[in-house]
């Protein structure tokens, strides 16, 4: 594994750290290459259940893309870079694995948007979101203006970018881009706990869920639930579905396989 990002695995956790701390994590097109690698190894894992993505250092999670990188770029270069990383950030946001990530200091721009694709964000009193790109002349361009109106609505998201305003870890968590928010250091421990109590549960289970919240959430009501159902329906032909429920009248702990 290269050195930019960290992909550690252990007891079910797959740990993905951003590890440039030097630049505050910043996302060069070498990090989104290293991550493209760790997510390779993500999807043939069979032994990572959550993933739970972090910064390097006591700074920051990611302080965004990499401006001196970006500064040099022409308009050809940013289309392809911007690309290339939308791309890396949607195979994240689509790993069957629940993700949680760990802000663990400054996510601002393209390290909020790492964030945004992720399924769960945990962070602490000095967690730092925002999105400065405007100041830059430019706009989130890693699905930001995008991920964070689903996420906490078209006006909220609108104040944060016309502003570039850094929001701290109690307002985060108040507007909803937080799901929780533990003291320094409770961040891993929080997030472990989380991953924890997701792994007891019958993995297809979950990632079904996953996936029709995601893809249920492009769609027209009606034809969501039809996929709900559609879902459900396959995880009756599941031998974890038959372990679950035969757990449960037999009143012990079910042992799910991923079958
Ligand atoms: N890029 C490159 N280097 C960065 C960086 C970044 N985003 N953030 C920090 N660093 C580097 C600093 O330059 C410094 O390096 P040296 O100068 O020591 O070599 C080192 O990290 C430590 O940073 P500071 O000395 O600045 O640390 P402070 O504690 O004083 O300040 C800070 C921390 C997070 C407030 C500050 O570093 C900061 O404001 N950083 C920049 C935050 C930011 O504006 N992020 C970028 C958001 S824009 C697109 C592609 C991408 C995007 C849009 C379009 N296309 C290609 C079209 C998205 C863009 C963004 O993410």
């Amino acid at each position: 594994m290269s050195k930019t990002v960290l992909l550690e695995v252990k007891n079910g956790f797959g740990y993905l750290t951003i590890n440039r701390p030097s630049a505050l994590n910043a996302l060069s097109s070498e990090v989104l290459k290293d991550l493209n690698l760790a997510l390779d190894q993500i999807e043939a894992s069979e032994d990572i259940r959550v993933v739970i993505v972090t910064g390097q250092g006591e700074k920051a999670f990611v302080a965004g893309a990499d401006i001196k990188e970006m500064d040099q770029m022409s308009p050809i270069q940013a289309h392809e870079y911007m690309t290339y990383a939308n791309d890396t950030f949607t195979r994240l946001s689509e790993l069957t694995q629940p993700t949680i990530s760990v802000l663990n200091g400054y996510a601002l721009g393209g390290g909020l948007e790492l964030a945004l694709s992720t399924d769960i964000r945990i962070g602490y009193d000095k967690t730092m979101v925002g999105f400065p790109e405007v100041g830059l002349g430019i706009i989130p361009g890693f699905a930001g203006t995008q991920r964070m109106s689903r996420l906490i609505g078209t006006s909220k998201t609108k104040e944060l970018i016309f502003t570039a305003r850094m929001v701290k870890g109690q307002e985060a968590y108040d507007l909803g881009i937080l799901n929780k928010l533990v003291a320094a250091e409770e961040l891993l421990p929080a997030a472990e706990e989380l991953a924890g109590a997701i792994m007891k549960n019958a993995p297809l289970a979950v990632e079904k869920a996953k996936h029709i919240i995601q893809v249920g959430s492009e769609l027209p009501l009606k034809n969501a639930i039809r996929l709900e159902t559609e879902a459900e329906a396959l995880l009756f032909s599941t031998e974890d579905k038959v372990e679950g429920m035969r757990a449960f009248v037999e009143k012990r702990k079910a042992v799910f396989q991923r079958k």
